[in-house]
């Protein structure tokens, strides 16, 4: 069935970033990477937590909005931002604190966290993000992710987010049985183009990322993968470039400085 017109897709095509198409040969993989500054806000503020554990917090900046700018300004090509509230309650909470950001960046912006309906997609991308994240409606409802995809295909992005190989939802509190590799190919087949890798048990932890788990999903569906967690130095990104992950996000490592975020643009991007 035809999706019907959304009188928002017109804006979207406009305001929508680069497109770095993958399979057509214009992305080459191996050859740059995507470096994706994360900005997650719990509360209004700025935070980074510990493996995703909303009791281990540590606050970066009480203003989200100058933060996206600081990233823009030193050559960010695109924001990775996340509603923690929003992924714990299933629902976007930040949301006017992600337009404004969405409407002040110059550069693409995806968004996850609480993206549980079609209207909350319609809504985030009509206020000018480029692409939603979708977590945990890839395990609660496919069928939601399939309709999604049939309109949007390209300004989706589907979250792998595992701890020890199995998918975790809803903030990361709910652990399932639900295999990350069983998932993204299951959801390729529903029609999403591209992937997020997250290694819950890395992240925000500045050690390394699951190279080999993303080694394994890139391999298993061919398709765009993000990687995500425990990235934190510059050889870490030319590792993930090297094994074709098409970006990877950087969160703890450029808020302690351990990540020249400068650097890492200027060489890899
Ligand atoms: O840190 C966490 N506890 C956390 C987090 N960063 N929980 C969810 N998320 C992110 C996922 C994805 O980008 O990596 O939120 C998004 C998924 O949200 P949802 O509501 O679709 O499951």
């Amino acid at each position: 069935m035809e999706a019907e017109p959304f009188c928002g897709d017109i804006l979207l095509q406009q305001r929508r970033g680069p497109v770095i198409p993958y399979l057509n040969g214009s992305f080459k993989r191996g050859v740059k990477i995507e470096i994706i500054p994360a900005i997650d806000i719990l509360g209004g503020r700025c935070v980074r937590l510990l493996q995703g554990d909303y009791a281990q917090e540590t606050v970066y900046s009480p203003d989200p909005v100058g933060t996206a700018m600081r990233w823009q300004s030193l050559g960010a090509p695109r924001l990775h931002v996340v509603d923690l509230d929003g992924a714990a309650d299933g629902e976007s909470v930040n949301f006017e604190l992600i337009r404004e950001i969405a409407n002040s960046a110059l550069i693409p912006v995806e968004v996850g966290g609480g993206i549980r309906s079609m209207d909350t997609v319609k809504k985030l991308l009509t206020a000018g993000v480029d692409r939603v994240i979708l977590g945990t409606a890839a395990v609660e409802n496919p069928e939601l992710v399939r309709e999604i995809c049939a309109r949007y295909a390209d300004s989706v992005a589907v979250s792998i987010d595992a701890r020890n190989g199995k998918v975790a939802t809803r903030g990361w509190v709910n652990s399932t049985e639900v295999d990350a590799l069983e998932l993204a190919r299951s959801m390729k087949k529903l029609g999403v183009r591209r992937f997020i890798y997250t290694d819950i048990s890395r992240d925000g932890t500045l050690s390394e990322p699951n190279f080999a788990a993303i080694r394994d999903l890139i391999s298993a569906i061919n398709m765009p993968v993000i990687a995500s967690g425990g990235v934190s130095s510059l050889s870490h990104l030319r590792l993930l470039k090297d094994i074709g992950a098409e970006g990877a996000i950087v969160g703890k490592a450029i808020y302690t400085g351990d990540l020249n975020l400068k650097r890492a643009f200027e060489e890899l991007s």
